[in-house]
């Protein structure tokens, strides 16, 4: 399908587009490889609670506008711009330190739509836990680059960015993404299976907008159900929690629930009588 994007807010650090079902969410400081102040994860959020709430929304494509018009590079996100970094976290611009961008991980991990990361170029600290974080990878055969730099910078990812890392790559080349901070190329990104496919620069935009259509082809309640049921195993309270208030929506949809809110709207006893004990 062609991709007919329309601006949906001027932003100053993000684009934020949708067609078709399809949202777009894009860092846009390419002259320091997408990083990330309090501004930028202000507008992120913005941007996703948006998509989340628009019922014409399905999927989310989540990318780094580029490249650079310094030197020609590209970049999804290079994690936390190191020069809003104050001692207590990234310095806003009424000078109040943030640590906010954990909340834009969850609103990415809850929201009941698949978020793709179509990564065109580095994928660093902070950056590279926002791709983990995302249901689905997609990246540059030439140019994307895989990369934690946390423990060069003092800075740790405890959750998502180490943790649930883990599971998709497994204990050990996790710990040594992480104790080494070296490079990953694409193909190698793929191999250790936290990237879902590598694509030639050229066609990884119109290539994920193919996979967002194919994916809006499906029944929006099973995806939903699945990503939730996926996501309940590794978080906890909270992901049982999520997953239950979808399962309350479904009841809410039965027979039995309209009886129920009948009943006490009409202040009489309930008749269950009739629903089946199905197994
Ligand atoms: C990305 C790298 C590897 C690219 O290297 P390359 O291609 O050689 O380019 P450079 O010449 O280094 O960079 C080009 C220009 O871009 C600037 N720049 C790059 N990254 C950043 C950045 N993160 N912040 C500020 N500026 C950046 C360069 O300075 C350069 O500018 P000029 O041209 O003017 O010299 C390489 O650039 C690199 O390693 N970057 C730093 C990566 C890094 O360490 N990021 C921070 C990691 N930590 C986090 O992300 C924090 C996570 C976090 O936010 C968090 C964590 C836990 C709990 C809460 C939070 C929270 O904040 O909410």
């Amino acid at each position: 399908m062609h991709m007919n994007w329309k601006t949906v807010k001027d932003y100053t650090d993000i684009t934020y587009k949708k067609s078709n079902g399809v949202a777009r969410i894009a860092f846009n400081r390419p002259e320091v490889r997408n990083a990330f102040r309090p501004k930028t994860v202000s507008e992120l959020f913005e941007a996703f609670l948006d998509a989340r709430e628009d019922p014409s929304i399905g999927v989310v494509l989540f990318s780094g506008e580029g490249p650079s018009p310094k030197d020609g590079k590209y970049a999804f996100c290079s994690g936390g711009d190191q020069n809003a970094r104050g001692h207590q976290g990234y310095v806003d611009e009424d000078g109040t330190p943030r640590l906010n961008i954990l909340e834009v991980q969850r609103l990415i991990r809850f929201m009941p739509k698949v978020v793709i990361a179509v990564i065109p170029g580095w994928a660093v600290g902070g950056g590279h836990s926002l791709h983990v974080v995302c249901d689905l990878s997609l990246a540059s055969q030439e140019h994307a680059v895989f990369k934690q730099t946390d423990a060069d910078v003092t800075s740790f990812d405890g959750g998502y960015g180490s943790a649930y890392l883990a599971k998709m790559v497994g204990q050990k080349k996790a710990r040594e993404i992480f104790f080494l901070g070296r490079n990953y190329s694409a193909q190698e990104a793929f191999d250790m299976g936290m990237v879902n496919a590598v694509i030639p620069h050229d066609e990884l935009e119109s290539t994920a907008y193919d996979w967002a259509q194919e994916i809006l082809e499906k029944s929006p309640t099973s995806i939903k159900m699945l990503k939730f049921a996926f996501n309940a195993t590794d978080d906890g309270m909270v992901g049982q929690q999520v997953f239950a208030g979808e399962a309350t929506r479904l009841a809410y949809m039965t027979e039995e629930a309209k009886e129920g809110r009948n009943a006490f709207l009409e202040k009489r006893k309930p008749n269950f009588k009739n629903i089946k004990w199905i197994s």
